[in-house]
């Protein structure tokens, strides 16, 4: 069930959602270029030289801190929330807030350190190499968590610093032109959300090669990657995400979600990823 508390990394978990994990990990992590139906832990765990410059790149849409990433200790930890627990009420309540971010996501970051670890067990020779598959499916599940989870609490915003309402400027003029109206995407937006079988996400992207704006829904988390994709606004539509407070009803925690949406933020990576 996806209101349980998350799993152990060992057991399969009531996990979230968005395949554009993955790519929105390589992006995040400024390792854009890597393909991957398995999260380069490799790349990850490798050494850098003292002179290497910071491990985000110019386009990544947050830090590697905001993200989490200690680059001296190789390590994931778990990044505060960007505002108090309570900072979303009434639309989103603290309690949900509270479990949302302490246990699942949590459970993520303690998953990512755990794959990354028994994936370096293996390269050295420690552990046997026929568990790479299961780790590394494991990373995926718990990277591609970690990363929407990041950026799902950096794209929601209370009602008394800037969340809801519209965009403006360049992010709505291009909803405008993709979607016909504010209005038709929210709607549509919501509509995809709502409909997402089981546990899943639904976002708003940008692609790079056609300069448009396109919304993805999948379910789980680690199943919508796809290249050259940067997410612009995403909602969490797990039971855990809104169970305590909305129960079985998905629309009004959606329509409750709109009012908290961050499209400050939005348009901050909107502008990152045309640049
Ligand atoms: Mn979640």
């Amino acid at each position: 069930m996806s209101h349980a508390l998350p799993p152990d990394v060992s057991a399969p978990s009531d996990a979230p959602t968005a395949g554009l994990s993955r790519r929105d990990a390589v992006v995040a992590l400024g390792l854009a270029g890597l393909s991957a139906s398995v999260l380069p832990a490799s790349v990850l765990a490798s050494p850098q030289p003292e002179s290497a410059p910071p491990a985000t790149s110019g386009r990544a849409l947050l830090s590697a801190g905001d993200m989490g990433w200690d680059p001296a200790k190789r390590e994931w930890s778990l990044p505060p929330l960007p505002y108090a627990h309570d900072a979303l009420e009434p639309f989103i309540d603290a309690q949900t807030m509270t479990i949302h971010h302490s246990q699942h996501h949590a459970a993520y970051v303690r998953g990512m350190n755990t794959c990354q670890k028994k994936l370096s067990e293996i390269r050295l020779g420690q552990s046997d190499p026929a568990l790479t598959e299961h780790w590394t499916r494991k990373l995926a599940f718990h990277l591609s968590g970690h990363i929407n989870h990041v950026l799902f609490w950096n794209l929601l915003a209370g009602p008394k610093a800037g969340g809801g309402g519209k965009p403006d400027g360049p992010l709505a003029q291009a909803i405008d032109r993709d979607f016909g109206a504010f209005d038709a995407f929210s709607k549509q937006f919501t509509a995809a959300a709502t409909a997402v079988e089981g546990s899943g996400w639904a976002w708003l992207l940008h692609h790079g090669s056609t300069d448009q704006l396109v919304i993805l829904a999948g379910e789980k988390q680690q199943h919508m990657a796809m290249g050259d994709l940067t997410p612009i606004l995403g909602v969490d539509v797990w039971e855990h995400a809104y169970y305590l407070k909305y129960q079985s009803k998905r629309g009004e925690y959606l329509a409750a979600f709109m009012n908290v949406a961050n499209w400050k933020k939005a348009s901050e990576f909107y502008a990152k990823a045309r640049a």
